[in-house]
């Protein structure tokens, strides 16, 4: 494992660190923005008094802390892998390139002592999941390891009240920033009701060192809305349309999501690419204060 020096001593002298996921850039985002908006999360984390530490796999090898040339790699090639924590031994193995999710991302975040995560969404429960059995194992990694990840709930082409169902089940802490619902990703709100809502960066601290008191073994989510969310009547005309030109044309399993956030962009002139950006930024920002408040 590849710690940059900058991350190592920012973890040896206790000073705030925020760890980042890859496949947002290579997978999550469309080139070219998705290097300009890269290079900003990490901005944000800066700005906001932390390091960050984006975490990817380069010819076989696990880096915590990207240099930016390594960055710009990343976001320009279009075919590195996407690697769940089951993907990263065999990339390893053959040397190759990963970007990691948000699972692979919190497993190897704490194995470098990394207590703190922003990323955009989380994966969850596909719709149709009761025949299908696609569930992300971000949900199962999420129940494994404890970090604590800042996020904008997950997205609605996801069945959310099951996602909210399994982390229950799976005993993952979900706080609501600020709000008494499940955000939905581009909507401020699921309409899903969580038990538990935190108001400040200290508000999360505090959980999380409670939490390391009583031994709770999973991780928290943090649930942080979006401010400016997307146009609510634009966002259900498409996802509607999306879902229902998926079923005409066949799309079925892992190729559903890429299908309906191709058309997410396409269809809402930048709008949800907008939002997504937003957000992630947003989340950035608070996973910066709560490392800070740790
Ligand atoms: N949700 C988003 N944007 C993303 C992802 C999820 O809104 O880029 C990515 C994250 O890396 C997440 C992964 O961990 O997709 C989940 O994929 P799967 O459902 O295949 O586990
Ligand atoms: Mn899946």
């Amino acid at each position: 494992m590849r710690v940059k020096p900058e991350v190592q001593e920012a973890l040896a002298a206790g000073r705030p660190v925020v760890a980042l996921e890859s496949t947002i850039i290579a997978h999550g985002l469309p080139r070219p923005d998705n290097l300009r908006v890269a290079r900003e999360i990490e901005a944000v984390v800066r700005a906001h008094g932390a390091v960050p530490a984006t975490i990817a796999i380069l010819a076989g090898e696990v880096h915590i802390g990207l240099e930016d040339a390594a960055l710009e790699a990343l976001a320009a090639s279009g075919e590195v892998a996407k690697c769940g924590v089951r993907d990263l031994p065999a990339v390893l193995a053959r040397g190759e390139d990963g970007a990691t999710t948000v699972a692979a991302t919190s497993h190897l975040a704490e194995r470098a002592g990394i207590r703190v995560f922003a990323t955009g969404g989380l994966g969850g429960v596909h719709r149709g999941a009761a025949s299908t059995f696609d569930e992300s194992a971000d949900l199962g990694t999420l129940a494994r390891v404890g970090i604590c990840v800042v996020c904008a709930g997950v997205k609605s082409i996801l069945d959310i009240p099951a996602t909210l169902e399994r982390l229950e089940t799976l005993n993952v802490t979900v706080l609501g920033y600020g709000t008494d619902t499940f955000p939905a990703f581009y909507l401020q709100s699921s309409g899903v009701p969580i038990t538990w809502r935190v108001d400040s960066p200290q508000g999360v601290a505090d959980v999380l060192r409670a939490r390391e008191e009583v031994g709770a073994p999973g991780s928290v989510v943090v649930a942080n809305p979006l401010d400016e969310p997307m146009d609510a009547d634009l966002h259900d005309r498409v996802l509607r349309e999306g879902l229902e030109a998926a079923a005409a044309a066949g799309v079925t399993g892992r190729d559903v999501t890429p299908f309906l956030l191709e058309r997410f962009h396409s269809q809402t002139e930048g709008e949800s690419l907008r939002a997504n950006v937003r957000l992630v930024l947003r989340n950035a920002t608070l996973a910066a204060q709560i490392a800070a408040a740790l």
